[in-house]
């Protein structure tokens, strides 16, 4: 079990000024920031980060979304960090979401569901890594 996960304050969620209130809820659930970056991937960058979802009928329309703005990326730091921020990030449709989770608050729909959480300690390394070099963790 590692302690690391990857999120994303996906661009639907930037343009309506979350930033602030999500990064809080990351913050009050106990996780520490290892590195992060306010950036706008290009549409090539987003293909080649869901190149696991290529073959999904909606790869085009999410790939097409997540490089449509600035999105903020960020490696978080916790006990049982993955499992742990999939919780606090509540399903990925958000009518389907728990009260209090952050998509349950933020997100419209299951395309456009504010947040990314990487689903398992595998993934979170190769996400992370997609982002950030080492030198940009502390
Ligand atoms: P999650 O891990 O909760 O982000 O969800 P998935 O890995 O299943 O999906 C990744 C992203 O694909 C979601 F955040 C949004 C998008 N998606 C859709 O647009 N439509 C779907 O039916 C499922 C996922």
């Amino acid at each position: 079990m590692s302690n690391r996960t990857f999120t994303m304050i996906k661009p639907d969620a930037v343009k309506a000024g979350n930033i602030g209130n999500i990064l809080q809820m990351i913050n009050e659930a106990g996780f520490r920031i290892v590195a992060m970056k306010y950036l706008q991937i290009s549409k090539q960058q987003a293909e080649k980060f869901y190149e696991v979802h290529a073959a999904r009928p909606f790869y085009g329309e999410l790939t097409e979304f997540m490089s449509s703005g600035p999105i903020v990326a960020a490696i978080l730091e916790k006990e049982n960090a993955v499992a742990d921020f999939r919780k606090l990030i509540g399903a990925t449709n958000p009518a389907q979401a728990e009260e209090g989770t952050i998509r349950k608050k933020y997100a419209a729909s299951v395309g456009e569901n504010a947040v990314h959480g990487s689903d398992s300690d595998e993934n979170a390394a190769i996400e992370g890594n997609f982002y950030f070099s080492v030198l940009e963790r502390f």
